[in-house]
């Protein structure tokens, strides 16, 4: 059955010609199985070519025909050794994957100088088969420009996913660490196929106890599961630790009896993880505790921590998305007040994970100011993969256009071109350790993440954190042709309706820079009417700020100034109401219902039409699906259908309901000829 657990890994046999066209180039496969990896890399091999093609190639030792396939490192195989290969600029994680003659036979070599690095060229070479593309004259050069890529989940020890929709944790603690569930290894090969080689197994406010010696064992035989497929484990702590499992008074972070707590944890961490990634920490922000509760700042709480992982080799991902106060004044400049100001004051071994936009993972925000504003300190990008804004597992939302919009922003720092992909990638100011995180959309749900097209979402994720500058439009293509069918008849309309998705929902949720009307706590559905939060922060009115005047958040030099935060081209385009990007408008500036637009129309109407338009566009993708109807399996074709119907439904709700709010507010008529709901 097509339950879609096998992600983009389905390795189904492909069309006759092409098993004929990639025969030639499978004949043999020459791997070294002497490690867990080349192990897990040469299965992987004959897994996937025993799909595609029908049967696997031969294993050997020694190439004596044309078209074998040829693995391994330079160190590892005197055959790959001998073709003296430049593979110096590979690093540590990339491949060569090249057409070659060995011997007067022709061959296809992946070479990399690890294990590691030859399991991602593999998946690679597998990837060129599972989307039909040529495998002739190869001459593939790849290696990542993130460090870090790593999934975050947000995962508590009794099953329970923070903003989740897939189902439970994974990670099942009560039968680890003797039970290793098949699933790890699955759940590491697809992190593999797509280059992740970290993952954070426990929620940013989960408590002390995975810090003890009974839960430490259980992380330990995952880190095992995983340490074949590259990747790390890391762990996200609770500040206050050393007071809830160390009996410390304090958890003060200049106090030497809380530094010897770090450190002796660490100690004991790294003597059966010795390989363990590192920390990654909430502090200060959403109630969690902090070195701010004893007067101290945000470096101070990371660097104790940093100094305890350094002598092991670990780092600390150091979170800055904090607003611990009840902000009356602008919740989006808290995380660039604390944290510009410390620019510098971090230990080496610290990242700080910044969200993409400053509020928190919107349909649509302007790009987090702090990109570009700490030139000192490495920050990395924060996505969210989970679609906590965006519809849950239903909603049909394709993040690869938003990722590719925040990445390819401008900062201005350095003048044009200073693109956040290169505050990520280290370049703008030459840092080595860079990285991307993702909180995770996967569960216990058969297809992982609670849709078929959810699946996307974590591949997109990781190709961009290989390669920031990729185009999410490509990367949708080939998820497509692995996860579906190569048929040109679907992968084209199909690749248009996820392209097209995420505008949709920007129009049928918050367009025009509007952001967080979502129902408060939940954050699913339209509630911009919603006051009964206690903090101020957490009401959708906060946000919207609508009045019988206008509406929107005037962030400009006039209203809280959050616009001072980015460089001044920037700040200066967004301190205009003329010059500021009309889907970034009311993010910045507070505008009259009758403003004119670009269009001509006013405000008031744009706005109504393009809530129209969201649900129009859902109306579209249902259509574009219906036509889909034979080319894939029945039962994935099936719940796709059922979830764009609840889509449609929901994007009308979203539609009327804000719609009749504002409406309500602005005290204007619909425009002329409007359809009303059905
Ligand atoms: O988006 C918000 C979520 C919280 C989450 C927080 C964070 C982990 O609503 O559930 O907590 O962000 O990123 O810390």
């Amino acid at each position: 059955a097509e339950d879609g657990y096998d992600l983009w890994m389905r390795y189904h046999l492909l069309a006759p010609e092409q098993v004929k066209r990639y025969d030639s180039h499978a004949s043999q496969l020459i791997i070294g199985s002497t490690t867990p990896t080349q192990t897990a890399t040469r299965d992987e091999l004959q897994r996937g070519l025993n799909g595609l093609l029908g049967h696997a190639p031969l294993l050997s030792n020694d190439i004596n025909r044309n078209g074998a396939i040829i693995v391994g490192t330079p160190s590892s195989s005197p055959l790959i050794a001998r073709l003296k290969l430049d593979t110096t600029s590979l690093g540590n994680e990339g491949y060569l994957i090249r057409s070659v003659a060995v011997d007067g036979h022709t061959a296809t070599v992946i070479v990399a100088n690890t294990d590691v690095g030859a399991l991602y060229g593999a998946f690679h070479f597998l990837r060129l088969l599972q989307t039909e593309q040529s495998v002739d004259h190869l001459d593939i050069h790849e290696s990542p420009r993130l460090k870090l890529r790593v999934l975050e989940h947000w995962d508590y020890l009794n099953g329970q996913v923070e903003r989740g929709y897939a189902g439970a944790s994974i990670w099942d603690w009560w039968k680890l660490p003797d039970w290793r569930a098949p699933r790890y290894t699955d759940y590491a090969r697809a992190n593999a196929s797509i280059g992740i080689n970290g993952t954070v197994l426990n929620d940013v406010t989960d408590g002390a106890t995975i810090l003890t010696p009974t839960y430490l064992q259980k992380v330990a035989a995952l880190a095992d599961v995983f340490r074949p497929y590259g990747i790390r484990v890391y762990l996200s702590i609770r500040f206050s630790a050393p007071i809830e499992i160390g009996g410390l008074k304090t958890a003060d972070p200049l106090d030497p009896q809380v530094q010897r707590w770090w450190r002796e944890k660490a100690d004991e961490i790294y003597r059966i993880i010795p390989d363990f990634g590192g920390f990654l920490v909430k502090a200060n922000s959403e109630g969690q505790p902090g070195p701010e509760d004893y007067g101290r700042t945000h470096a101070d709480g990371a660097n104790v921590l940093a100094d305890a992982v350094a002598p092991h080799g670990g780092i600390v991902m150091w979170r800055t998305f904090v607003y611990s106060q009840n902000n009356p004044d602008d919740r989006a400049k808290q995380a660039y007040e604390e944290f510009k100001p410390l620019d510098g004051r971090f230990r080496s071994n610290v990242i700080l994970p910044v969200k993409n936009g400053p509020i928190d993972f919107q349909p649509r925000e302007p790009f987090h100011p702090l990109f570009g504003a700490m030139p000192k300190t490495p920050l990395m990008m924060e996505f969210e993969i989970t679609k906590e804004y965006l519809g849950f597992a239903t909603h049909l939302v394709y993040l690869g256009p938003l990722y590719e919009e925040v990445l390819s922003a401008d900062t201005m720092v350095h003048g044009k071109g200073s693109i956040v992909a290169k505050v990520i990638d280290g370049s703008l100011e030459g840092h080595t350790l860079t990285g991307m995180t993702g909180d995770s959309n996967i569960g216990t749900d058969r297809n992982w993440t609670g849709s078929d097209f959810n699946q996307a979402n974590w591949y997109v994720f990781g190709r961009l954190a290989w390669n920031p500058t990729l185009s999410s439009r490509a990367i949708a293509d080939e998820w497509v042709r692995m996860t579906f069918t190569n048929n040109n008849a679907f992968v084209k309309p199909v690749v248009d309706m996820m392209m097209g998705s995420r505008e949709a929902v920007v129009d049928y949720m918050t367009p025009l820079g509007l952001v967080h009307l979502m129902g408060p706590g939940h954050h699913y559905g339209p509630a911009p009417w919603d006051a009964s939060e206690s903090r101020a922060d957490w009401r959708p009115v906060y946000y919207h700020r609508a009045d019988h005047e206008g509406i929107g958040f005037d962030r400009t030099s006039t209203g809280s100034d959050a616009v001072a935060q980015y460089a001044p081209p920037v700040a200066e385009q967004f301190n205009d109401l003329k010059q500021t990007p009309e889907q970034f408008l009311l993010f910045f500036h507070h505008v009259p219902w009758d403003y004119r637009m670009r269009s001509g129309q006013t405000l008031w109407y744009e706005l109504v039409a393009h809530y129209s338009q969201g649900v129009d566009d859902v109306k579209q993708m249902r259509e574009t699906w219906r036509h889909m109807d034979g080319y894939i399996d029945d039962q994935r074709y099936q719940q796709v259908a059922s979830f764009l119907a609840i889509q449609q439904k929901e994007a009308q709700w979203w539609r009327d309901a804000c719609i009749a709010y504002f409406q309500s507010i602005s005290g204007l008529p619909l425009p002329p000829g409007y359809a009303p709901p059905e």
